[in-house]
């Protein structure tokens, strides 16, 4: 009988984190091992280049496939006043005495690509535009969830005042710390997509993203970009902070 070809993780880059997680994603949802990748795609588990290569293309694909299932019309659900979780937990890759601040006066949303009017954004003209409230669960991928209420625009009627191309493929976001994301368009236009500036019928504060997130309830949470300091809309894949580390991209719930 013939070994069952296996991975060792000392085969591969040891320090490929992105490799490790990337495995851990794709093995969970499906039955493939990696050596019957291997043995698949004919490239040699000790080519850790290439296994990397073949483990991003099958990311990408599993992508494409959850995008074609999104169902851009269906609701997540939403809760009561009653139902909001207190205190709403923090979280981000660093902890909450490194929160950016954010100075409001000299703030500017930055937009960029397929765009047709750039100007940047005041926070006094972003107040000014029609408000929504919305009382939804934000999931974080490392296992906890909490239901909290969020105000501020839709984000559709954002990019449609904006001359955002609607027919691009991705909206990306660039945060004042060191994250970055992006979503498809799809997502970027469900109707609970919400460019949001307020929480608990407060101002945003600085520990939930101040100035501005992005919330959205059909996506886990590290898909909820805060403080939002650039918006582009591109067809170039913008991939981000997580998901450039491994995390699938799409991440819907
Ligand atoms: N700019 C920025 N946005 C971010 C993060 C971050 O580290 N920086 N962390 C993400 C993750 S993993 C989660 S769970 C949520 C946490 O949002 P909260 O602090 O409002 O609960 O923010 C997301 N957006
Ligand atoms: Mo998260």
């Amino acid at each position: 009988m013939k070994p069952k070809p296996r991975l060792s993780r000392d085969l591969v880059d040891p320090s490929s984190r992105s490799i490790q997680a990337l495995e851990r994603r794709l093995f969970l949802k499906s039955s493939l091992s990696l050596g019957a990748i291997t043995l698949l795609s004919g490239c040699n588990v000790t080519d850790s280049e290439a296994v990397q290569r073949v483990l991003w293309a099958m990311s990408r694909w599993n992508d494409r496939a959850q995008a074609a299932l999104f169902d851009p019309q269906r609701l997540a659900p939403t809760y009561p006043e009653s139902a909001i979780t207190r205190p709403f937990p923090f979280n981000a890759f660093y902890t909450e005495d490194e929160v950016p601040e954010v100075d409001p006066t000299d703030y500017r949303l930055e937009l960029a690509g397929a765009i047709r009017d750039k100007r940047p954004w005041q926070l006094t003209q972003l107040y000014a535009l029609p408000q929504i409230t919305q009382i939804t669960r934000h999931v974080c991928v490392e296992g906890w969830s909490a239901i909290g209420k969020w105000g501020g625009v839709n984000f559709r009627v954002f990019l449609e005042l904006i001359g955002a191309d609607l027919t691009a493929k991705y909206v990306g976001f660039k945060c004042a710390d060191d994250y970055y994301t992006s979503i498809d368009m799809a997502t970027a236009l469900h109707p609970q997509t919400l460019l949001t500036l307020r929480y608990a019928d407060q101002v945003l504060p600085p520990r939930y993203g101040f100035p501005m997130k992005l919330r959205i309830p059909t996506k886990l949470g590290f898909k909820n970009p805060k403080h939002i300091m650039a918006i582009f809309v591109t067809n170039d894949y913008p991939g981000g902070y997580w998901e450039d580390k491994g995390y699938n991209w799409f991440s819907g719930l």
